[in-house]
């Protein structure tokens, strides 16, 4: 497929970036996608510095290719996470950033050379971070899993295209062919996949998570967060509709206090994907899941992702 040219200055052979999922995208993964030519991610999530710098080293020993650093904003150890990234500025390709506004980051990362990506939930926010000199956009809707914004991908995606003139890229239930295409026709110049990354083979997440993320159905997922804040689309378990059901009992009453639930949802995702933990632990995953239905090489999500979207694109019929 022929890329864009900022694909092709990233040195990628796909236009398709490896979500940077906190705690499943490693140092490991990020490089199993980087070799095969898109662009790993490593989720610095809420981990301390010294796991990302850990995971950064892992991934320079796994691969020559350019691999990413995703810095989510609302974790307690952001500015650390930051400076370890400046620290190893030579090697990191660009990062990425969720979860918030990274304006006080930008001129660091630009004076390291480090190109910058922040997702954007609206066009806004997009139209502010090019403003602030960014190097391109992802405009995640919220079928995504883990923390999402408002806007679903089909109405975000066309309309962030319009509001900016670089280069945007696509996520939130984009999971085969069919989706890397329908997003170029969309005006992206690119897709980034979580959840289909999430279950490859080189993913360390525990099979327990892997299976229920094969399993679930297209209805299968729910959103926790929307009274207690930071809404999160996670596999519908027992923790997930006990912490719907607890937040929305508490924003019913005349002083609501979430700390509550907040504390049923501290370090979930950690003990799922470490654990498999399915009674207190978060399955976060996209709505994409009931598409996924298979356990595959990063190497080889790629090639088919690509391959089936080239064949839409140049007339084929869907298969
Ligand atoms: O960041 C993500 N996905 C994540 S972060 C995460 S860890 C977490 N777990 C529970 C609660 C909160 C975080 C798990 N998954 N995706 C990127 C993303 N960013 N989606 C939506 C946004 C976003 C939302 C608001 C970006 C910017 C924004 O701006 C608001 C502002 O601060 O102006």
């Amino acid at each position: 497929m022929e890329l864009s040219p900022f694909f092709k200055s990233l040195g990628l052979r796909y236009p398709i970036f490896q979500g940077g999922m906190a705690w499943v995208a490693d140092g490991k993964l990020a490089a199993a996608v980087s070799n095969a030519g898109g662009m790993g991610i490593i989720g610095a999530g809420h981990a301390p510095a010294e796991i990302v710098k850990h995971e950064i080293d892992v991934a320079k020993s796994l691969t020559d290719r350019p691999f990413g650093v995703n810095v989510m904003l609302l974790s307690p150890h952001v500015k650390d996470v930051v400076k370890v990234i400046l620290e190893e500025k030579d090697s990191i390709a660009l990062i990425t950033t969720g979860a918030g506004n990274p304006s006080e980051y930008l001129e660091s990362f630009k004076d390291a050379d480090i190109r910058v990506i922040p997702v954007v939930p609206s066009t806004g926010m997009a139209r502010l971070m090019e403003r602030e000199g960014v190097d391109a956009v992802i405009a995640e809707g919220m079928e995504s899993g883990g923390h999402i914004g408002r806007m679903t991908t089909m109405a975000l995606v066309p309309q962030v295209v319009d509001s900016v003139d670089i280069p945007v890229i696509a996520a939130g239930g984009i999971g085969d062919g069919r989706g890397l295409a329908a997003s170029l026709m969309l005006g992206a110049q690119g897709v980034q996949m979580g959840t289909r990354f999430l279950v490859a083979t080189e993913s360390h997440v525990h099979p327990k998570y892997k299976k229920a993320v094969l399993k679930a159905k297209d209805i299968d997922t729910l959103v926790t967060g929307n009274y207690a804040g930071h809404p999160a689309r996670v596999l519908k378990n027992k923790m997930a509709v006990k912490f719907v059901r607890d937040e929305k009992n508490e924003a019913q009453k005349n002083d609501p206090d979430f700390s509550g639930v907040e504390e049923l949802g501290n370090g979930s995702l950690r003990r799922a994907v470490l654990t498999g933990d399915n009674e207190t632990g978060s399955y976060m995953a996209g709505e994409i899941s009931g598409l996924v239905k298979k356990e595959e090489p990063a190497a080889q999500i790629l090639a088919e992702v690509t391959s089936q979207a080239e064949h839409l694109l140049s007339g084929g019929f869907a298969y």
